[in-house]
């Protein structure tokens, strides 16, 4: 409280600028902030001063949103993440906000074109790639990162109260040029001149560490690993004193109990797990809260979403480290394993075996470790997958002894969404001979528009008429990019720097994917559903989303590879026995690539099996139309406003909060 008696949060004006739509107001605005903007001289006025002031002149109107929240103090859901994969924010916001045509008139007045303008953003987003044959191998970071960004949006969309807290990373994760020499790594200074940052002077919380340079320091050193412990405790601890802060803050004072009832905290993988000791520590040191009330705030505001099941991906840090760095830390995850063991022997006898593998902490010399994920799974109150397999794989193989606490665990499915289309179409539309033209053409820009920028950056010219079939993925063995890359490798292309911009160029322009992961490995998978919504068919196996993506839109418009989930182990035992014949043409690829001989191979027939039902069907130019626009309506229900609708309605219990 105010020391008037007042909550501070009254003395907030309902909003800081109004949104205007009259283009004429909006080019006065915007040569306001070329005049009086901290980073230029106010007497330039190039496209990158043009992008500064609009982009502060967006920003100031949207700044009005955020007092509704506080002054209406409903119950908020904060989303922590390590990464926010962020694309154009200022195309985003102008979209968002539909205020698009207004502000390229306004611009238009100033003698400039939004299109140049919003291209003049540091791409905040820059993930190294390499695409061979717009197979895009990204050796960054994926759907985790891009999800988080995707829901800020949709929490946005929705006027939910709702924000995420990450790490403000100096650099990002690095600029990637591919030579011929290999991969070139240059330093991502994307913060330089955001627009976007809003600097709060007198918000100040004391956290032992501070070092977070960079986004994935190197694991391969102790230094490294250390650092990253650093960040992730960073953030949980000053993201957990804000939100406690202003809890504090709130209008009639407050009580610890009904915290839970003002803030959900939902955690991106097993990265913020710290927030749960730290949830315990804050008002157990400051505020003398006892263990037991410490323990139901804790586990009624927390949430957990994982995003894989491979074990050697779940996290785990050492426990010498961890009680050196954070030793108060390391008494409470102690203090919470014993209850975890003692509750599971008194309730449920027969789980006993399972313990082992289920406890948080694993003593096991001759590296002792924490298990991140058994410790969210553990405190969490409620867990979830990303996909309805993975979901299922979590429940029945991972965390089998949750289930004791509460209702079963992973019940949600998400989702993303980017670029596109956006139309609002019907299925009945997939045979009208209009439409179908009006459709090829959209297609047919989105490639003109993809191949004219593959053609800036590669100098390669690429026909427009033809079968453009595309992979985006992190490169990991389970995502079998090789597998595609033996069919590929004649006809390849260099295409680097992938990120959401690229994407969002790449992913309408696309008619084919690739998403061929070993079923069961993939959580969910995210572009397949951005590559389906955009008219692009897919070849997939029965994995992660895929399997929800046929389901939706009809197998017979899903080209199925590969073995199902249930089937992989035992071609896995087939091979291990060498009962297993791999195509021969498969090894006479491998051979091949072993020669270094690239060039004069064809390898059109190591995929020709699954090709010429592909190519005969791309002929039929009004059956490929018919399946890519039914390919597009099935995917109603990956778009990401969807899936936070559910998270607000099912875990973290919030409302709508229209701004008037
Ligand atoms: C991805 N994970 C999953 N991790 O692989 C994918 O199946 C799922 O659809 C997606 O999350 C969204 O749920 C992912 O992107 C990472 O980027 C890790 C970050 C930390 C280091 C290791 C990779």
């Amino acid at each position: 409280m105010a020391e008037n008696g007042k909550s501070s949060t009254e003395k907030v004006p309902a909003a800081a600028h109004p949104l205007t739509e009259n283009p004429t107001e909006i080019a006065t605005d915007i040569n306001y902030h070329v005049k009086l903007n901290t980073h230029f001289s106010p007497f330039k006025f190039e496209p990158e001063q043009a992008f500064f002031a609009t982009a502060e002149s967006v920003r100031n109107s949207m700044g009005g949103h955020f007092l509704y929240f506080v002054r209406d103090n409903p119950k908020h859901t904060y989303y922590f993440s390590m990464e926010f994969l962020q694309g154009r924010a200022l195309t985003n916001a102008i979209g968002n906000l539909g205020i698009e045509n207004a502000y390229a008139e306004a611009l238009n007045k100033l003698g400039h074109e939004l299109e140049e303008i919003v291209e003049q953003v540091i791409n905040s987003s820059k993930k190294p790639v390499l695409v061979l044959n717009c197979i895009i191998l990204m050796t960054g970071n994926g759907g985790l990162g891009r999800i988080a960004s995707c829901f800020l949006d949709s929490m946005a969309t929705l006027n939910l109260p709702a924000g995420g807290y990450g790490l403000r990373y100096k650099y990002g994760l690095f600029k990637q040029r591919n030579t011929k020499q290999g991969q070139e790594e240059i330093a991502e200074d994307w913060l330089e001149f955001s627009p976007w940052e809003v600097v709060r002077y007198d918000l100040v919380y004391p956290v032992r560490f501070f070092i977070y340079a960079v986004l994935y320091p190197g694991d391969a050193t102790e230094s490294g690993k250390l650092l990253r412990l650093k960040q992730q405790f960073f953030l949980c601890s000053a993201s957990l004193q804000d939100i406690i802060s202003r809890f504090k803050d709130q209008r009639g004072g407050y009580t610890w109990s009904e915290f839970p009832s003002k803030i959900a905290v939902q955690l991106n993988d097993t990265h913020p797990t710290l927030a749960i000791p730290e949830l315990m520590c804050l008002p157990m040191e400051d505020e003398g809260l006892g263990w037991d009330e410490a323990w139901d705030v804790t586990t009624r505001t927390i949430a957990y979403t994982n995003h894989t099941v491979l074990p050697e991906a779940l996290e785990k840090w050492s426990q010498p480290v961890m009680w050196k760095l954070l030793p108060c830390h390391m008494e409470i995850i102690e203090e919470i394993d014993i209850m975890f063991l003692a509750m599971v022997k008194d309730t449920r006898p027969d789980l006993e075996y399972k313990l082992p593998s289920m406890c948080i902490l694993d003593h096991n010399p001759p590296k002792p470790v924490v298990r991140m994920a058994n410790l969210c799974v553990v405190s969490a109150h409620t867990v979830n997958g990303v996909a309805q397999l993975h979901s299922y794989t979590l429940k029945a193989e991972l965390f089998v002894v949750t289930s004791l606490y509460g209702p079963p665990s992973s019940k949600i499915r998400l989702t993303a969404l980017l670029g596109g289309f956006g139309f609002a179409i019907q299925s009945s539309f997939a045979d009208d001979a209009n439409f179908q033209d009006e459709w090829a053409s959209a297609k047919m820009a989105s490639k003109r528009r993809l191949a004219s920028n593959i053609s800036c950056v590669t100098g390669e010219s690429i026909d427009p008429n033809s079968l453009y079939d595309i992979q985006v993925k992190r490169i990991h063995e389970y995502k079998r990019q090789l597998l595609n890359i033996l069919g590929a490798i004649d006809r390849w292309y260099l295409f680097q720097n992938y990120n959401v911009s690229v994407a969002e160029m790449l992913i309408p322009g696309s008619e084919l994917s690739q998403h061929i992961s070993t079923a069961g490995m993939e959580a969910s998978g995210t572009s397949n559903m951005k590559f389906a919504l955009n008219g692009c068919l897919i070849i997939g196996t029965l994995d992660g989303a895929n399997v929800e993506i046929r389901e939706e839109i009809g197998e017979e418009i899903f080209f199925l590879f590969g073995a199902r989930a249930d089937e992989v182990p035992r071609l896995r035992k087939y091979q291990e026995n060498r009962l297993f014949e791999p195509d021969p043409r498969f090894e006479e690829a491998k051979q091949y690539i072993r020669s270094g001989a690239f060039g004069s191979y064809d390898y059109k027939p190591l995929l020709d099996s699954l090709e010429d039902v592909i190519y005969r069907y791309f002929r039929d130019r009004k059956r490929w139309l018919k399946m890519s626009i039914l390919s597009t309506v099935g995917c109603g229900k990956f778009i990401s406003d969807q899936t936070i609708a559910q998270y607000a309605k099912e875990i973290w219990n919030i409302q709508e909060c229209r701004v008037p």
